[in-house]
């Protein structure tokens, strides 16, 4: 072949030149990321937000030879560098639709080992439309939700049954009785409860769920029950339905360690239960603010994908987050529309439904009025150590929730109703000083 013939070639292919354009304007069917890039010593940003968009789309180090001119138009494009945030498009045609973890092979896979950048976080995406319609969303969201318990007016009250792991079945079930029967709402099992010996799921559930009717019919109010169905795919399928066939309405996941493709088959088989997700793991990648995943991904992923309630923090518990992070998830899983910050992309969700938040870790009665205050009444607030940990006991310690509930719904202080609520007034006693 002759020089010019091979020019020619060339000329078809694409050069690493191509996935940075500061002039491309988004087409509505690209998804977008939103990256902190700090580049490896001696590298441009420049050189660094391209070599990502090469990596997470259709290149490699280097051109190859097996590129076709037809491939050009799937390349993502750096569109945008602000001091270390680059914005880079993604066509929608580079993924699978209705595939959760390819799409994540793409935007958020080799690209963060990458020795050409020394710290890479992605801080949120922009889902378009034809991407959003090909996922099943929440089945119930927080509406569905809100129907399932007949609560309407009020944040909704859960525990996490604690010990977290050792107790028995029958133990179990009773400390959960208790909870629901003292004003709780929802009870729900640990995230590193399965099927251990000491407390097998089959007993679990046929017990637990014995025990929330018994509790229903005492109260007058709906109660769930939140079993942890986590375990290897098929087995996690197997628990599910048979939460379905014994009538429970509830079933929880650690949606980490469970894995997003195990996670969207059980979505998918569309059982007629709500899905709670534990977030177990994640800090792992969202916690350092300079390199990894943020929670605010995580979240629209899980929204996409379809859970019912997730876990976004405290801001004021035992587990990081500021009240900024917290209160930038709940929007981002709560509304329909997000508007664009300097850290957060806007996403329209169309019909996608919104998912519940948990706010929960390290959380006591003192912080209701706090919690209420920045995040209003669309949350599942969970007690664990802050309720079974009362001195008088799990019952004791669900009517300290509770009544703390209605003294800040009724626009009282917790002090004030204190006064003639023993259990809240042991509640304050005992936790109000402790500090994280
Ligand atoms: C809370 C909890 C939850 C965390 C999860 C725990 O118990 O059961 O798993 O809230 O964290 O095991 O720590 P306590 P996050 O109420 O006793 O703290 O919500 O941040 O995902
Ligand atoms: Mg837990």
């Amino acid at each position: 072949m002759d020089v010019a013939d091979a020019e020619k070639r060339r000329r078809g292919k694409m050069k690493q030149s191509d996935f940075l354009n500061l002039k491309y304007k988004p087409k509505e069917s690209d998804l977008i990321c939103l990256f902190r890039v700090e580049p490896a010593r001696g590298v441009s940003i420049k050189k660094a937000a391209e070599n990502i968009a090469l990596e997470s789309s259709t290149g490699t180090w280097t051109e190859v030879k097996t590129e076709k001119k037809y491939m050009q138009e799937l390349a993502a494009k750096v569109f945008s560098i602000r001091g270390n945030y680059v914005k880079i498009a993604y066509p929608s045609r580079l993924f699978e639709k209705g595939n959760a973890p390819n799409i994540l092979s793409s935007i958020a896979g080799n690209i963060f080992g990458m020795k050409i950048v020394k710290n890479l976080r992605l801080e949120d995406i922009k889902i378009p439309k034809e991407i959003l319609n090909s996922f099943y969303g929440p089945q119930f969201g927080i509406p569905g939700i809100r129907k399932m318990l007949k609560v309407y007016d009020r944040p909704l009250l859960g525990t996490i049954i604690k010990p977290k792991l050792g107790l028995k079945t029958r133990d179990h079930a009773k400390v959960a009785y208790e909870a629901w029967l003292n004003g709780i709402d929802a009870t729900k099992d640990d995230e590193n409860l399965s099927s251990q010996k000491f407390n097998e799921f089959e007993e679990r559930l046929a017990r637990s769920l014995e025990k929330a009717d018994q509790a229903e019919e005492e109260t007058g109010e709906k109660k769930a029950y939140l079993i942890n169905v986590t375990a290897e795919t098929k087995e996690m399928m197997k628990r599910a339905q048979l939460v379905e066939d014994l009538g429970g309405k509830f079933i929880m996941v650690d949606v980490i360690t469970e894995g997003f493709g195990a996670l969207q088959s059980l979505r998918e088989a569309d059982f007629k239960l709500a899905i709670h997700a534990h977030r177990a793991m994640h800090a792992a990648f969202t916690r350092n603010k300079k390199h990894g995943i943020s929670m605010l991904v995580l979240a629209d992923i899980l929204r996409l994908i379809g859970v019912d309630t997730l876990h976004i923090g405290t801001a004021v518990g035992k587990l990081q987050g500021t009240l900024e992070e917290v209160s930038e998830l709940e929007e981002e899983i709560e509304k329909k529309k997000v508007k664009e910050t300097k850290m957060r992309l806007s996403q329209n969700w169309e019909k996608i439904k919104p998912v519940m938040a948990v706010t929960s870790g390290g959380l006591h009665p003192g912080h209701i009025p706090y919690l209420i205050k920045h995040l209003g009444k669309d949350t599942i607030m969970q007690f664990g150590g802050g309720l079974h940990g009362h001195r008088l006991g799990t019952g004791a310690g669900a009517r300290a929730v509770r009544q703390a509930l209605n003294a800040t719904m009724e626009g009282i202080s917790l002090k004030e109703y204190a006064k003639d609520h023993i259990e809240l007034k042991i509640a304050l006693e005992q936790w109000n000083g402790v500090k994280f």
